[in-house]
């Protein structure tokens, strides 16, 4: 058995882990679905839980020696649900996306329709791109925000909804700087009679810690990320309010027993659609799900929204459009068609000087997804970093003098320098 670290045995590899930690230490990272996480999660996530296979769910899996990994993943599945208030987790989607899949399996025949916020208006791939599997699987028919104030126009939503009749009406997005207007698509939801599931893959930490509205009880479905704001390792999981048995009459083949709604979406994550589970990473979101649930982690989420409004308000007073004027959570969307600027040339000019951020696309977008008008700017990670709003509005300005003059070098090199210092008042992963 090789024994030696990763350093010994694989210089190439220990390479790029090296260049990648000495990156998130040297620059300001700003895309608003990455953080970093604790080192308490980072060990989880490296332990031996990797080697083992357990297709199935605690006490009842398809292989023998599962009794550490179900003490993993209950603890897991305990303390999302404290810091959710449901009844019902499934902390084993490998990922958002997993996430989704699992409810639409669940609750959506091939063919269905579903309604969903367009990707160009700040939705997910997932939530019915044509180029994603539920655009492909299901008939899509995608809402969007009004031109006029970059929140969801839920007249169209409701016409959209009375001439479609979705069986599933998804909000959230990934590009949505506003609170998910819950109670309002429950409205929707149920004068059409539709189911509501909500992604709170970004908002997450903000949801638990109370910084956003709870989608409890209007959404019968919730996924998220474990990543973002949660702050988490890279991973999935799918929550509900409240168990019930599933209204659609599927019955347990030998015992004839109404199956529970939660029984449903477990088979549709395993054997539907995963197998053996990520049990290293599993054990890496029962700690951070402990994180989240102390205080610390409240102030932290506070803090996230405090740095997102002090960034909006700095850009706005440098004459930059928002979408949507703001923002009420982590993110702000950056509207340049303004401006002789794409999203590209403003993510890599940014990128030059130590700032990573990415191009999006904005409502009503003219250039191409690989191209865009805007770039999407968060706080969690920098946040992380113990910034606050002193260095928004720092990181505000140094972001206007790289797009208001985008190739000159000494500028370049000038803000590349605050970066650095900024970098080393607020040390990452110190050794
Ligand atoms: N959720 C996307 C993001 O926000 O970056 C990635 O799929």
């Amino acid at each position: 058995m090789i024994t030696d670290s990763v350093e010994k045995q694989d210089p190439d590899l220990f390479a790029a882990l090296e260049g990648e930690l000495d990156r998130q230490r040297n620059t300001l990272e700003l895309i608003a679905s990455e953080n970093f996480t604790s080192r308490a999660v980072l060990e989880a996530a490296g332990t031996v839980l990797t080697n083992k296979y357990a297709e199935g769910y605690p006490g009842r899996r398809y292989y023998g020696g599962c009794d550490y990994v179900d003490q993993a993943e209950n603890l897991a599945r305990q303390r999302v649900r404290e810091l959710f208030r449901c009844e019902y987790a499934n902390v084993q989607p490998h990922s958002g996306s997993q996430a989704n899949m699992g409810v639409y399996f669940t609750v959506l025949e091939p063919g269905d329709t579903m309604m969903g916020l367009d990707l160009a208006h700040g939705g997910h791939l997932t939530h019915g791109s044509p180029v994603n599997f539920s655009g492909k699987l299901y008939n899509v028919v995608s809402y969007g925000v009004a031109r006029e104030t970059g929140r969801v126009d839920f007249t169209e939503v409701r016409r959209l909804a009375s001439k479609h009749r979705p069986k599933l009406i998804v909000c959230g997005g990934s590009a949505y700087p506003r609170f998910i207007e819950f109670e309002q698509f429950r409205e929707v939801a149920n004068d059409v009679g539709a189911l509501l599931m909500a992604d709170i893959a970004h908002p997450a930490g903000l949801v638990a810690t109370g910084h956003h509205p709870t989608p409890w009880p209007y959404c019968d479905f919730v996924t998220s990320t474990t990543h973002k704001t949660l702050r988490g390792p890279r991973g999935g999981l799918i929550l509900m309010e409240k168990d019930q048995e599933n209204p659609w009459g599927v019955v347990a083949p030998k015992s004839g027993r109404v199956k529970r709604i939660g029984e449903l979406l477990d088979g549709t994550v395993m054997p539907g659609i995963q197998g053996g589970p990520l049990m290293h990473i599993i054990a890496a979101k029962a700690v951070a799900f402990g994180e989240a649930l102390k205080p610390a982690f409240r102030e932290y989420c506070g803090q996230i929204v405090r740095n997102a409004a002090q960034l909006a308000e700095s850009f706005l007073e440098l004459g930059y459009q928002l979408v949507s004027g703001g923002t009420d959570t982590h993110l702000i969307l950056m509207d340049l068609s303004d401006r002789d600027l794409s999203g590209k040339a403003a993510e890599n000019a940014l990128e030059e000087a130590g700032l990573t951020v990415n191009k999006n696309m904005v409502p009503f977008d003219q250039r191409s997804p690989l191209i865009t008008s805007g770039i999407r700017i968060g706080t969690p990670a920098v946040t992380t970093r113990g910034m606050g709003t002193t260095e928004m509005h720092l990181i505000a300005e140094l972001i206007h003098r790289i797009l208001h003059d985008p190739e000159n070098e000494a500028t370049r090199q000038a803000v590349k320098g605050k970066v650095m210092e900024l970098c080393r008042q607020f040390p990452l992963y110190r050794a």
